[in-house]
């Protein structure tokens, strides 16, 4: 038996896979920009690209309120932009410019917005456990339903602080889902060499709710995503959530010769075979939700969208120097 419902929650489902679509293209084009400003010298500092990892941050992105918190890592463009920040705003950050997220003040690796609930990107491997579990009582605390998650890289595995966190949120249940983004690299090593036994199990060793989900696959993060932010939403307890991935460039922008530490056939492969995009892309198009000419449209407009975005960071002016010591807090 069919119901009127039916068909708006098919239509609602379809909205959100083509969104989820376009989203992942919007991080990959925001990337591409990234690593042009990089190359053509003007951007300072360095920048940890996020290609090929898109499906993660909007599979899980997806899965929340624009009112829950995310704490994000060094690799954190991709985190920010699925929440909602605006490309322009973020650009300007990474150029030093007053129109940025932190007054030109953070750069790429401490973009916060508090606006959608981005409580920041932080340069500290695992520096942000506290912060997403402190978030989480507060949510609790004030009973406001919040959700919080911590995005982090496999390296994370490697710090203390991430295990007495998972301790004490599973003590109280709090609204927390831990996203482990495993990437096969910390830095230049395999994680394989850095890190012992099973990696879901350490986070069941306390009681926490554990999946593991294919990374590449946008549906699968996000439905797994959804059930534990349901659950952690209805004070069932915090979550991890591994997700095996990978990245395409180096482990920041200036690391080009990445042969001495992983192969030309591994990169290959996954760019090749394994890509959230393309693949998510080939699944809209069997599935006549979308047809090839559109989402290519897709690609190019974002492109054209980032183009403009980071004109707006050039041309924007930085902040003048009597501001240097306004919002400084140490
Ligand atoms: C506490 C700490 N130790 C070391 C570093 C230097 N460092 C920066 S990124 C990084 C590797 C992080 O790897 P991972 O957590 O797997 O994230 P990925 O870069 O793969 O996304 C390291 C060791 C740091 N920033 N903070």
């Amino acid at each position: 038996m069919t119901t009127a419902t039916q068909p708006r929650e098919a239509s609602e489902k379809v909205e959100l896979w083509l969104r989820m679509y376009r989203q992942m293209m919007a991080i990959r084009q925001f990337e591409a920009q990234v690593n042009e400003l990089y190359t053509r010298a003007l951007m300072p500092g360095l920048a940890h690209l996020y290609i090929g990892e898109e499906a993660i941050a909007v599979g899980v992105c997806e899965a929340l309120e624009r009112t829950d918190y995310i704490t994000s890592t060094h690799r954190g463009h991709g985190h920010c932009l699925a929440k909602g920040a605006f490309p322009d705003r973020m650009f300007a950050e990474l150029l030093g410019k007053k129109a940025g997220y932190c007054k030109g003040k953070g750069g790429s690796m401490h973009i916060a917005d508090p606006a959608t609930g981005n409580l920041g990107a932080n340069a500290i491997v695992c520096g942000s456990a506290g912060i997403a579990t402190g978030a989480a009582f507060s949510a609790r605390c004030l009973g406001n339903n919040r959700v919080s998650v911590c995005f982090f890289g496999e390296g994370a595995l490697g710090q203390g602080v991430l295990y007495e966190e998972m301790n004490l949120a599973q003590l109280f249940k709090l609204p927390v889902i831990y996203v482990c983004e495993n990437n096969l690299y910390t830095e230049y090593t395999h994680y394989s060499e850095c890190t012992a036994g099973d990696i879901a199990a350490r986070a069941t060793s306390f009681g926490l709710e554990a999946a593991t989900v294919d990374g590449q696959d946008v549906l699968s993060v996000y439905n797994t995503a959804k059930r534990l932010v349901d659950r952690a939403r209805r004070a069932d307890g915090p979550a991890f959530l591994l997700c095996n991935t990978y990245r395409y460039h180096g482990h920041h922008v200036g690391d080009i010769n990445r042969e001495y530490y992983r192969s030309k056939q591994e990169e290959h492969l996954w760019k090749t075979e394994r890509d959230p995009i393309v693949n998510f892309g080939k699944w809209l198009v069997e599935q006549n939700l979308a047809d090839a000419a559109a989402l290519a449209r897709v690609e190019t407009e974002l492109e054209a969208e980032m183009k403009k975005a980071v004109e707006f960071a050039i041309a924007a002016p930085y902040p003048s120097a009597d501001e240097v010591d306004e919002d400084v807090y140490a």
